[in-house]
């Protein structure tokens, strides 16, 4: 394929393995409710909203609260999160990414984040990214969550790409779905079997050039 102009990642999962942290905090909030929650439960809260996790983890026992008991379990599960992010650093970004970005940005394409998170700032600012994405849509800055394409489509809009010229990393089929949804290219991050709808699934960046990359993807399509 054309080499695309503008590149845009999801961060939990992709950029950082935050992805077990959220986890860790569901599953702690889900145990203090008596709410049987595992790895399989949590593939469905992956790439979407705090609120629709909560939803879909009270729904596991056809639960239903108050809304300022659902906003207190909110709450309490995201002060949990925030403290195991605190703890991130340079390090914690994922193998492999930092030579790939490198590339991309010697290529001199338009790169961004596209997340579900409201601390995404939080995060970025730990692992000292800022610099390198031109434009950051997180979960303050979209009405709706994937798996709708607005947040990746207000990010190509921002890098001044069409959805066609895009190509979107993603390690959630929620995010994979928006991304595909918004008539980009999109590739998961992770495995085929909860990924197979991505033009193209690969389970790490370490060792991948970009053009590798689209080498790759030149043969799928
Ligand atoms: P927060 P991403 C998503 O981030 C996570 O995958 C998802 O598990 C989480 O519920 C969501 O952010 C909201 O996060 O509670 O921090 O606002 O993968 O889209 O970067
Ligand atoms: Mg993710």
């Amino acid at each position: 394929m054309d080499t695309p102009k503008a590149w845009l990642f999801d961060l939990d999962g992709v950029i950082v393995e935050t992805a077990d942290l959220h986890f860790k905090s569901w599953k702690r909030l889900a145990d203090s409710l008596d709410i049987p929650f595992g790895e399989e439960e949590n593939q469905a809260l992956k790439g979407v909203s705090r609120r629709k996790s909560i939803e879909e983890i009270l729904a596991l026992d056809n639960r239903t609260l108050p809304e300022e008991e659902i906003q207190q379990l909110m709450d309490k599960k995201n002060g949990w999160y925030q403290d195991s992010i605190a703890e991130l650093t340079p390090d914690d970004i994922l193998e492999g990414i930092p030579e790939f970005l490198e590339e991309l940005q010697q290529m001199g394409v338009k790169l961004g984040i596209g997340s579900s998170s409201k601390n995404a700032q939080f995060i970025m600012d730990y692992l000292k990214i800022n610099d390198i994405f031109e434009v950051v849509i997180d979960g303050t800055k979209v009405e709706k969550t994937k798996p709708n394409p607005e947040v990746f489509l207000k990010g190509a809009n921002a890098l001044g790409a069409k959805p066609s010229e895009t190509l979107v990393f993603e390690d959630a089929a929620s995010g994979v779905e928006a991304a595909l949804a918004g008539g980009m290219t999109c590739v998961g991050v992770g495995s085929e079997e909860h990924l197979g709808d991505a033009d193209l699934v690969i389970s790490t960046f370490e060792g991948l050039t970009p053009q590798a990359l689209l080498e790759k993807l030149e043969h799928k399509q």
